[in-house]
């Protein structure tokens, strides 16, 4: 019989579907785990990025159910957003068909993986039940006040009469039509993620060693928590005159009031109103408006990986503590939205003011003096120090400085202690047709009204022209005009629809609920409490802030509105690393795409599984290799002939270890060898690769050896360890020669690992003269003779007065003469 793994991989999947094993079960007493890959986008084939997200996580799950936990392992479909609106532009093929068809064919690229997904607790998010709850918490959400509308700066594209995100912005124009984008105010609809900045920061410490560091400290960096002081510069009198006494001045926020004798200029937003007023008054040459409005017209991504530039506004501020003239630049660096949209600089000790000031030729005064020697003059030295050139503060540390300097301002009423987060409110509109409506209803009378809680789902029209010029919803001949909710009278619908993150943010609680609640409720509260939390999420890095932030935040915010129990979603999470070939991601425009499907088609898929679990550990990058995957299949080849050599048996033979021979003995060291890797692949490090190259070195071995008894158990336990990486073929084997029983937990034996042979040390007057390997097996009398042998020249001529040997470490001679 040979290996045929498309004819045994065929036939297992077909079982698989119709047994309906990996359902989970509804026993909550049983204990759980909830292992989840994150779910895909339907952009139409799945790729090897998939593969091997989803084999990491199959491995989990099978693992563990073999292991007797309840698992519950979900798939559902990502399926709102942009590219199936890209999709009916170019190929005037509508979304929801495209969406669909992508699902059809992805699950069934899918499932020739073998995986072992729920196929109850599937779920597609443009599933209208899914907008029906989701809609219902943005209501709650509205209600509670954790959402609200303002009006902000968006990148806007003229052309095609539609918002950008920043990622759509290609240097400063729209991706799709190339037209100058612009900043234009929009209102729109915001989540209060801020209300949480502190509970987010805080609990990342309960992370810690269950995240990957990495994630932890990119999620602190985004919500940013610094404090400071924020205080008021005053202009001058002249400089107020200028701006018709509109300001007697304005607030600056500093991390580092400690080197507030450093600085030599101030600088402001371009949004800043003093800035504005400079402009309505005319009181800037033509060349410093252009610059300003040319800054402006930027957004703040494109600012940031500018040079940095700017502009003298021709007015002063006093120093506060010197009362230098200090003068007042528009920088375009300074974000609008963050302290006070203006910063007081300090160009000795921040690189930004630094850069700035070398340019236009500014001061550049050190008032902390560095404790490391080699100071470098080519850039800003932002490290704590002492305090120099600074009266108030000379000869303190930094850290005292910062705070004699706030208390400072504090007392004399002139500035006061702040805590800033550069997390901001998450923007949620998007003025697009393939996406969760947003339900509300704005009425004149009214105002913008929450649709009634009955009428959900807020469901989109089917018959929609998509042709990438404003909003399809918005351009509808009848869908938005409604009934206020509260009123009664005539009103319209909002026409934006939500971002594809809000759906992301939840689906993993809603896959906890018990599929046959799925129409009545949001999330069952029992079996959402049973399998929550996740126990392992898999998923690439690429997530790390943006998804894995706002899924944190969701899972707070529906605890608060009584919906969830736990306080975080995910206990451990892995980042799996990229899929290269020959160095670089796959991408299509550079044609080094491998497509999972050729690779099934010619090895089988536990070949695929095989190789992209073995080629490097889950964490890191992993270069594909083509000569590697026929190392793969080979190495299933071998298993499967060494199988045949197996006794077909209903009980794993018992083997007297003693009365083994060398070759046999080795094998079983390596096969519990195997066995003892197992465990700690699954629960602590996750290298797939050392699991299975101990497996590969185990088989090696048997291999090397023709005992039959020794072979059928060695067989029986590397197909249950390989079971959870090459399913098909492991269950194939295993119910050909075991009729895939369970023999019970697999323990190790101690007497395999004993060894034949140990090192033994030989010591004359104390001091160590050889070391060398003795058989088990030698009597005493025999090892000190040979030990005498090895240290010879050391006891020639010489009267052994004592001979002691330590069992199985030392021979320890003692002579004279
Ligand atoms: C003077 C100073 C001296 C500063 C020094 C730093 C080092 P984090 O830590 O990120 O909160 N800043 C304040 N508001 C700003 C804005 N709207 N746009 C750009 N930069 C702004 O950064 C706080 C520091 O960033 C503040 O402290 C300020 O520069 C600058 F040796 O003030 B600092
Ligand atoms: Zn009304």
């Amino acid at each position: 019989m040979a290996y045929e793994p498309l004819k045994i991989e065929k036939k297992w999947q077909e079982k698989w579907q119709e047994s309906g094993e990996f359902e989970p079960k509804d026993d909550y007493t049983l204990p759980k785990k909830y292992i989840l890959s994150m779910f895909p986008y339907p952009s139409g084939r799945i790729h090897m990025g998939h593969v091997r997200n989803y084999s990491i996580g199959d491995a989990f799950a099978r693992y563990y159910r073999n292991q007797g936990y309840n698992v519950l392992h979900p798939i559902g479909f990502d399926s709102f957003g942009m590219p199936a609106e890209n999709a009916a532009i170019k190929h005037k093929i509508h979304p929801k068909k495209w969406t669909y068809e992508n699902i059809d064919y992805m699950k069934k690229e899918l499932a020739s993986l073998g995986l072992s997904f729920s196929k109850n607790r599937e779920l597609a998010t443009s599933d209208p039940l899914y907008t029906k709850w989701e809609q219902s918490f943005f209501i709650k959400m509205f209600e509670k006040g954790l959402v609200y509308r303002k009006s902000a700066i968006v990148n806007w594209c003229e052309h095609d009469q539609t918002v950008l995100a920043n990622e759509q912005v290609e240097d400063g124009c729209c991706w799709r039509c190339g037209n100058q984008v612009i900043q234009k105010e929009l209102p729109g609809y915001y989540l209060k993620i801020t209300d949480y900045a502190d509970e987010l920061l805080d609990d990342l410490k309960t992370l810690e060693g269950k995240w990957p560091s990495q994630v932890l400290s990119m999620q602190e960096n985004w919500i940013g928590k610094s404090y400071g002081l924020e205080f008021k510069l005053f202009l001058d009198s002249e400089s107020q005159k200028k701006l018709n006494n509109k300001f007697d001045g304005f607030s600056v926020f500093t991390t580092r009031p400690d080197t507030i004798y450093g600085v030599s200029y101030t600088a402001l937003s371009p949004e800043h109103p003093i800035v504005k007023t400079l402009l309505d008054l005319n009181l800037l040459d033509d060349d410093k408006k252009a610059k300003i409005k040319a800054i402006l017209n930027q957004s703040p991504r494109e600012r940031q990986a500018s040079e940095k530039d700017g502009v003298f506004l021709g007015i002063y501020v006093n120093h506060p503590l010197t009362d230098e003239k200090i003068p007042v630049w528009v920088a375009n660096f300074i974000l609008s939205d963050y302290g006070s949209g203006a910063i007081m600089a300090v160009p000795a000790h921040d690189q930004r003011d630094f850069e700035f000031a070398n340019k236009f030729n500014l001061a550049i005064k050190t008032v902390v003096k560095s404790l490391d020697e080699n100071c470098d003059n080519t850039k800003a030295n932002s490290d704590y120090g002492i305090s120099i050139n600074s009266p108030l503060i000379n000869d303190l540390s930094s850290e005292k400085a910062k705070e004699k300097i706030i208390s400072y301002f504090e007392d004399k009423n002139l500035g006061k202690r702040v805590t800033n987060f550069k997390l901001r409110d998450w923007g949620i509109s998007r003025q697009r047709y393939w996406g969760a409506p947003i339900p509300v209803v704005h009425c004149k009378d009214c105002g913008a009204v929450p649709e009634n809680t009955q009428n959900l789902p807020v469901a989109l029209p089917d018959d929609v022209e998509i042709t990438g010029e404003g909003n399809p919803l918005d351009k509808h001949p009848t869908w938005k005009f409604t009934k206020c909710p509260k009123c009664g009278k005539d009103a319209v619908r909002e026409t934006d629809t939500m971002d594809t993150f809000f759906q992301s943010s939840w689906y993993f609680a809603r896959y906890a609920s018990d599929h046959k609640t799925w129409e009545d409720c949001a999330f069952d509260k029992q079996s959402v409490d049973y399998w929550m939390n996740v126990d392992q999420y898999i998923g690439g890095i690429e997530h790390a802030i943006l998804h894995l932030l706002y899924a944190r935040f969701f899972q707070k915010a529906l605890r608060d509105l009584g919906l969830l129990s736990n306080d975080e979603p995910f206990s451990n999470l892995l980042t799996q690393g990229m899929v290269l070939k020959d160095g670089a991601k796959m991408s299509k425009s550079k044609g080094n795409v491998v497509d999972p499907d050729s690779i099934i088609n010619k090895y089988g898929a536990d070949t695929a599984r095989l190789f992209i679990l073995f080629a490097a550990p889950p964490q890191k990058e992993l270069d594909w290799n083509d000569s590697a995957v026929e190392g793969s299949y080979r190495f299933l080849n071998r298993l499967w002939e060494k199988s045949m050599s197996a006794i077909k048996t209903d009980k794993i033979p018992s083997i007297d270890h003693t009365s083994l021979n060398k070759e046999e003995k080795y094998a079983r060291l390596k096969v519990y060898e195997a066995l003892k890797k197992s465990k700690d692949v699954f629960n602590e490090s996750f290298t797939f690769n050392t699991l299975i190259a101990a497996c590969m070195e185990a088989l090696n071995a048997l291999n090397a050896q023709s005992n039959e008894k020794v072979t059928t158990e060695g067989i029986y336990i590397i197909l249950n360890l390989l079971e959870p990486i090459v399913p098909h073929i492991c269950c194939e084997l295993s119910e050909e020669l075991f009729r895939r029983a369970n023999f019970g937990e697999l323990k190790i034996l101690d007497e395999v690992f004993v060894k034949d042979s140990f090192k033994l040390a030989v010591t004359v007057n104390g001091k160590k003269r050889a070391e060398f390997e003795i058989s088990n097996e030698t009597n005493e009398a025999d090892i000190i003779k040979l030990a005498k042998e090895q240290v010879s020249k050391w006891i020639e001529n010489k009267e052994i007065i004592k001979e002691i040997y330590i069992k199985e470490k030392l021979v320890n001679l003692v002579v004279k003469g």
